[in-house]
């Protein structure tokens, strides 16, 4: 668990907040990113907060937030700053994809969220039957967000496979997000100028 001075120490490197519904794999794929272990979970109360090393950022800062109804309303004190969302679902759990798809709209919809990139991770894909990519981004229909940079990816955080992958895309996405933020402070500048 996480303490809260860790924000302040750590707010330089980009922050990456995870969210999900509860047992999506969120703190599973935390730790397994973090260390490559595999760790017991219990329902997070609260959030868990680690840094990553990345190849491009130097190191990220990751924001595992519990995802029980009763938690999601505090989703949004998470919001601020935030320059990458890395959206976990179980993609076994084909009747909770329309609830799953409902809160990644929520989060998307808040202010703070505006041109903020976001990951999609298709977990749990080692399960046999569990939806495929195709399948996950019809029934989300993803495509809708195409105002902002985004991706969709397929992995296990009980395997470890596909997390390489996953954290590559991740990294591109924090990219197009500073390439943005230079862009806007750029035509600021200019709009000051003059
Ligand atoms: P959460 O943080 O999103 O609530 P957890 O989810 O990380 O606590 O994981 C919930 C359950 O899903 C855990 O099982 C965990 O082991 C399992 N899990 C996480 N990732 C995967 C995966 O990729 N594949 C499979 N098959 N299971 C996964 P328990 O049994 O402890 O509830």
């Amino acid at each position: 668990m996480g303490n809260l001075n860790f924000r302040a120490q750590h707010k330089e490197e980009p922050r990456v907040v995870i969210m999900g519904l509860d047992s999506a794999g969120k703190t599973t794929l935390l730790y397994r990113l973090k260390s490559n272990q595999q760790v017991e979970t219990y329902p997070t109360v609260g959030f868990n907060v680690e840094s990553l090393e990345a190849s491009k950022h130097g190191s990220l800062t990751l924001w595992d937030i519990g995802g029980q109804d009763q938690l999601r309303s505090s989703w949004k004190d998470y919001l601020e700053d935030t320059d990458s969302l890395l959206y976990v679902l179980d993609s076994t759990d084909e009747d909770r994809l329309p609830e799953a798809t409902v809160e990644l709209e929520n989060v998307l919809n808040n202010a703070h969220m505006v041109g903020v990139p976001f990951l999609v991770l298709a977990n749990k894909q080692e399960v046999p039957g569990a939806l495929s990519l195709l399948e996950i981004r019809d029934r989300m229909q993803l495509d809708r967000f195409n105002d902002r940079c985004w991706e969709l990816r397929g992995c296990s955080a009980l395997t470890g496979e596909g997390l390489k992958e996953a954290q590559l895309a991740l990294e591109r996405l924090l990219q197009s997000r500073k390439q943005l933020c230079l862009y806007t402070m750029q035509v600021n500048g200019e709009r000051k100028k003059s």
